[in-house]
């Protein structure tokens, strides 16, 4: 496995973001990153700089061009060290803008596309893409939910080509929006999320069960909203049965979609899940989806801990069943 990485994520540096219209320091901090990496480095994993912001073109194989004009202008007359509270192009108010971030928004992308890219040629079997601002509540043509581009969407469409079949499986606490609504409608990229109930968790308005695609795509989107967060027995249960469906699925590539926001100290998320519990997490990814694989950094907010929780995934991830 190698880790992909852009310094220069920290460009964007939101500062607050509002509940009701109440100001709260921003939970999505570039220390995150910071600390992830300690991990990987502690695990002794290559680590190459990538600094590559992915093109108009490929932004535009899922993204709108008008969107994509609104945050260009928009960034471009932000005072550094300020923030701005788009109102438009946006489903939420956590979402801000500071000058850097179209940059580093376009850098977190071009990370999961280069992740993509290395696994199609066959250079590397798993690619750790150490993505922020994160992806998955992008939609085509909204920024929501801490992110701007979706990287994971992006990373699959590139899989995708030449007909391939590509799985996502989405381990963040919170349902991925934007990757189901972007593929929603087709049948060679399955979308496979396990998350917090939507009835009382963000985003609300989707992620539950009966949503499972449509025309085309119908049976390519499973959802599985977990009723009981903090029962780890239970998440695991749900988690080998996510595994099954995208094994019957046989596909050629998995995209997983990586948040650290199920842990049982997290501020924002929390499903129970221990230090420990992420290398079991880890271990059953990689001896049960074995596919050539990318892995997309999506949330995860107790910055302290993440360090933690990242090199207990991977040191279960790189344990080898050699019982099969
Ligand atoms: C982004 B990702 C918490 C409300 C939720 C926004 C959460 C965005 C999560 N009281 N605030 O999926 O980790
Ligand atoms: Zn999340």
């Amino acid at each position: 496995m190698i880790v992909l990485h852009a310094p220069a994520h920290r460009l964007h540096h939101p500062t607050v973001e509002y509940y009701n219209g109440r100001a709260e320091p921003h939970a999505e901090q570039p220390g995150r990153i910071d600390n992830i990496l300690d991990a990987c480095r502690r695990l002794d994993l290559q680590i190459r700089i990538v600094e590559q912001p992915l093109s108009r073109r490929q932004l535009l194989t899922l993204h709108g061009r008008h969107y994509l004009r609104f945050l260009q202008q928009t960034c471009r007359g932000i005072p550094v060290d300020e923030q701005l509270m788009p109102s438009v192009f946006v489903h939420d108010t956590y979402t801000p803008l500071t000058a850097g971030t179209l940059h580093a928004a376009r850098l977190s992308a071009g990370l999961a596309v280069a992740a993509a890219e290395l696994v199609v040629a066959g250079e590397q079997r798993v690619v750790y893409a150490l993505c922020r601002p994160p992806g998955h509540h992008a939609e085509a043509d909204a920024m929501m939910g801490y992110c701007y581009f979706n990287n994971a969407a992006l990373a699959a469409q590139q899989l995708a080509s030449d007909g391939r079949r590509v799985a996502i499986l989405d381990l963040d606490y919170h349902h991925g929006n934007g990757t189901q609504h972007l593929f929603y409608e087709r049948s060679d990229v399955l979308y496979v999320s396990i998350h917090a109930d939507p009835t009382d968790a963000f985003p609300y308005g989707s992620g539950y069960r009966d949503e499972r695609g449509a025309g085309e795509g119908l049976g390519y989107t499973r959802n599985f909203p977990l009723t009981r967060p903090g029962n780890v027995e239970a998440y695991l249960r749900t988690l080998r049965r996510a595994i099954r469906t995208v094994q019957n699925f046989r596909p050629d590539y998995l995209v997983l979609s990586l948040g650290f926001d199920t842990y049982q100290g997290d501020p924002i998320g929390n499903l129970g899940l221990d230090v420990a519990d992420y290398a079991a997490v880890g271990y059953a990814v990689a001896n049960n989806l074995a596919y050539p694989t990318v892995i997309v950094q999506e949330g995860g907010y107790n910055v302290m801990a993440l360090g933690a929780l990242a090199e207990s995934f991977l040191s279960g991830y790189q344990e080898r069943n050699t019982t099969t």
